[in-house]
């Protein structure tokens, strides 16, 4: 079927993209070779679609764990900015660090600094097997970019409009600076840890192949994310199953009127060269997405932000001691070990960890 075609009615079109999702090529369980690297048909279909989902990568009780902590974060968001307690009357703990609608009073959007707000999400930022994951794409010099969690409300959750979100690693023309094997300058990756079912009524949407051309060179346009696409294919997951999507790739979510909410943890990796020196505009780097502020990373800047890659890992090793944990060979300043003193450092006003966030 081709654009032209389009638009048909909602439910054939969610239909149509679950047979895509199913087809593409890009899902399953995450595979390693010998040397701990993703194999190699994974990282080919990645390069080329742009995505690609992982199933069960958290076990049941890890993902049990990190929903209930996401849940409780959720029921305590504030009502409104100008009121900053909760349903129930309590007061909202981490207030601004939640988007909420300005129309539409207690529908939350998304929760910005995750890791610093949940335990349970700091110890998922450090699963093994997703660092390796993102090791073998990134490089062993990986560092983070940003954290957040993506919420979906049921009957009236927002949508995401159509959007790319690397905005520096293209040519004037708009073309990837990324090669089509994934070496040269990226944008990283988001991953999205599923924390609910994520279905084609409430998911996130992506356009295969669309990471390699800038939509916005040369006075382009998103299109509307009341729009069908059709070559677009929804990212389907059950609760603990994890997808990582090009930041260059096209991608939205369509409002949720579903009865159920999407709730999706998002945990961001970059390519060290492909942030120190690099010149943007940070819009991460705010209690919630703000800015645009003119950056340019620096090398120390960078240093600080990867610390919080082996705090994680120290904080897992401490929940999971019978698990091997992954090895970070990347460097960073400050020290690695998780207690009370280091909460207290990355949590400290005016200070936290996430003024060091990554936009590229
Ligand atoms: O989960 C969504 O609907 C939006 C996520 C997104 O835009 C992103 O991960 O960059
Ligand atoms: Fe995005």
């Amino acid at each position: 079927m081709t654009e032209d075609t389009l638009p048909i009615p909602w439910d054939q079109y969610y239909a149509r993209g679950r047979e895509k999702a199913e087809s593409l090529g890009n899902r399953g369980p995450l595979r390693f070779d010998d040397s701990g690297n993703l194999v190699q048909d994974i990282l080919d279909a990645y390069h080329e679609t742009g995505f690609y989902v992982f199933t069960d990568v958290l076990s049941a009780d890890e993902t049990a764990e990190l929903v209930g902590e996401l849940n409780a974060l959720i029921a305590n968001a504030p009502v409104s900015r100008d009121n900053p307690v909760d349903r129930d009357g309590k007061p909202s703990k981490f207030a601004e660090y939640f988007s909420i609608s300005e129309d539409e009073p207690g529908i939350v959007s998304l929760v910005s600094h995750t890791i610093m707000l949940s335990d349970a999400a700091l110890r998922t930022y450090a699963h093994p097997k997703i660092l390796r994951m993102a090791a073998s794409i990134n490089g062993p010099d990986f560092i983070p970019f940003h954290e957040a969690i993506h919420y979906k409300a049921s009957h009236n959750g927002l949508p995401t409009r159509w959007h790319q979100d690397g905005r520096t690693h293209w040519t004037e023309d708009g073309a990837a600076l990324e090669r089509p094997d994934g070496s040269g300058k990226t944008h990283g990756f988001n991953l999205s840890v599923a924390c609910s079912p994520c279905t084609p009524e409430n998911c996130l949407w992506v356009i295969p192949g669309s990471q390699h051309q800038w939509r916005l060179a040369r006075g382009g346009k998103f299109p509307p994310i009341t729009e069908q696409i059709g070559a677009a294919v929804p990212v389907l997951m059950e609760p603990g199953d994890c997808v990582i999507v090009n930041r260059s790739s096209l991608h939205g979510s369509y409002p949720n009127r579903t009865p159920n909410h999407r709730m999706t943890l998002l945990l961001g990796y970059h390519k060290r060269d492909s942030a120190i020196g690099t010149s943007t505009t940070n819009v991460h780097a705010f209690v919630r997405p703000g800015g645009p502020e003119p950056v340019t990373y620096s090398k120390a800047d960078v240093l600080k932000r990867a610390r919080m890659i082996p705090l994680a890992i120290d904080a897992r090793r401490q929940h999971y001691p019978d698990e091997t944990p992954f090895e970070y060979a990347g460097e960073y300043t400050g020290d690695a070990t998780w207690n009370e003193a280091a909460r207290a450092e990355i949590t400290a006003e005016g200070n936290e960890y996430w003024r060091g966030d990554i936009t590229l």
